[in-house]
């Protein structure tokens, strides 16, 4: 087990909470914490144990903070190595949350020769020892990241094993493939097979296998990461506007009886269920009248071919039957996934209303986006349309890293090549070589490739003390 140089910084996020912890982790973090320490004895203390006492001022230091020179009334958690985090001796100090008293810890850890961790050191030391894979360390900083509940559940499988366990096995396996069919480059000439062509195929076929679902988790993957993109598009005066603030419960956009009103997008996002939704209101769709409207059209375009789901609302007092199935034929026609929504039903009359219903021969959605009616109703039908339509439950492992989802590509491109070449009967050295590509591609995955470029922009993306 490496010890690295002593590492402090502050764990919790500063400002939240009365009560933030100060970590210190690497070579001697006990013996220091314990210099400073006024309570036990640190350094006799077992593992996993927490200990009341006072953090001190340096006994020959004059500009102490409190006349008896105590910085705060701390409790100290002891991890010993290899059993903690960063598998280093480490050392949590709660505190209390004051800024003031946390800068006073950090500058008196520092005087005891503790440097000031970078962003993401602690979970790159954490890796480095072994405590956990790539895969599962990009989970941390997605967890760290997370603030959707959604998110939060994708990124603690991943933390937990995840895929990378399964893809590690495989990988294994391939490699003792590789190794047998190199072999066979060594005797050149001669014509033997070490490396058994039909179990090759088949532990392909398997890879390819698990690497499937999580390729299709991509897409999944990141509407939970990122949200969903969800434009509300319609002609003029439909009630974009008035349907983004009423679900938003703010007045974000500007609402008139003018139609034209909205001329550039406007975004915010919103949480249903546990997804976030960026939902976008446009301009509305019709012939430009001046040169701004018609960029603003250019734009809602542009959102639409964008979108991961579209809400295309219609005015239901100022539109024709013959109008609603054009405008539901556009709809469909750009292959999105979309909701069809009805709006003013306050002001609409019964007649009019099936004879809407009749014409769009498919579902409507009614509300009223003025008195905020059946809006609970459309919020329901819009999560459970992230939620249905893909097959992916979330829980299982749900790719949301564009890296991971590089490399499965890589690896499962390689193998397909390799299969070809396999059943074409080509040389071991083509077979080798493709076999490589994919080897590396699956090894920069689980994180038993890297190169030192790659880590540090990891773990760059980390936030200090984590
Ligand atoms: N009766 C009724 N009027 C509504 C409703 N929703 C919107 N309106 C009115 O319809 C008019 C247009 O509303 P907006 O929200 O500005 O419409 P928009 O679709 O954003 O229009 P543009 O930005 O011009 O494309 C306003 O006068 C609203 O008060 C509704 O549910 N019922
Ligand atoms: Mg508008």
């Amino acid at each position: 087990m490496y010890q690295l140089d002593p590492i402090a910084a502050l764990a919790t996020a500063p400002g939240i909470g009365a009560i933030a912890i100060v970590r210190v982790s690497g070579e001697g973090a006990i013996d220091i914490v314990n210099r400073m320490f006024g309570g036990k004895d640190l350094t006799q203390q077992a593992s996993h144990t927490a200990h009341f006492g006072t953090l001190r001022e340096r006994t020959d230091k004059k500009d102490v903070v409190a006349s008896d020179g105590i910085i705060d009334e701390v409790l100290v958690t002891v991890f010993r190595s290899p059993k903690s985090f960063t598998k280093e001796d480490l050392v949590e100090i709660s505190c209390h949350g004051s800024e003031f008293i946390i800068q006073q810890i950090l500058r008196r850890l520092t005087q005891e020769g503790v440097r000031l961790a970078r962003p993401g050191e602690f979970t790159q030391r954490a890796f480095l020892n072994g405590q956990f894979d790539l895969v599962q360390a990009e989970a941390v900083a997605d967890l760290i990241a997370s603030d959707s509940d959604a998110s939060h559940r994708a990124a603690l499988t991943q933390l937990r094993g995840g895929f990378s366990r399964q893809l590690k096995t495989l990988r294994q396996q391939l490699i003792d493939f590789v190794a047998l069919v190199e072999l066979e480059l060594d005797f050149g000439e001669e014509d033997v097979q070490f490396a058994h062509r039909d179990q090759l195929r088949q532990l392909m076929v398997d890879i390819r296998r698990v690497l499937h679902p999580l390729i299709d988790s991509f897409s999944v993957g990141n509407v939970i990461k990122n949200g969903v993109q969800t434009v509300i598009v319609g002609k003029p005066n439909a009630g974009k506007s008035t349907l983004l603030n009423a679900l938003l419960n703010e007045d974000k956009a500007i609402v008139s009886a003018i139609p034209g009103t909205t001329r550039d997008v406007i975004e915010d996002e919103l949480f249903i269920d546990g997804i976030r939704f960026r939902l976008i209101d446009t301009a509305g769709l019709r012939e430009a009248t001046d040169t701004i409207e018609a960029i603003g059209i250019e734009r809602t375009q542009q959102k639409m071919r964008d979108a991961a789901l579209v809400v295309y609302l219609f005015d239901g007092l100022n539109i024709a039957s013959s109008e609603l199935q054009i405008a539901i034929n556009e709809v469909r026609q750009s292959g999105k996934p979309y909701l069809l929504v009805g709006n003013k039903l306050d002001a609409l009359d019964d007649i009019k209303r099936q004879q809407l219903e009749k014409a769009a021969a498919e579902p409507i959605r009614w509300i009223s986006a003025v008195e905020k009616t059946y809006l609970d109703e459309l919020k329901t039908a819009l999560s459970s349309r992230v939620r249905t339509d893909s097959a992916v439950q979330i829980g299982s492992a749900v790719v949301t890293n564009a890296r991971h989802y590089e490399h499965l590509m890589g690896t499962d491109d390689a193998l397909a090549r390799a299969l070809i070449g396999l059943d074409a009967g080509t040389t071991p050295d083509w077979l080798a070589m493709d076999l490589r590509v994919a080897l590396q591609h699956l090894g920069e995955l689980t994180g038993e490739i890297t190169s030192d470029d790659l880590l540090d922009s990891i773990f760059s993306k980390f936030c200090i003390g984590k």
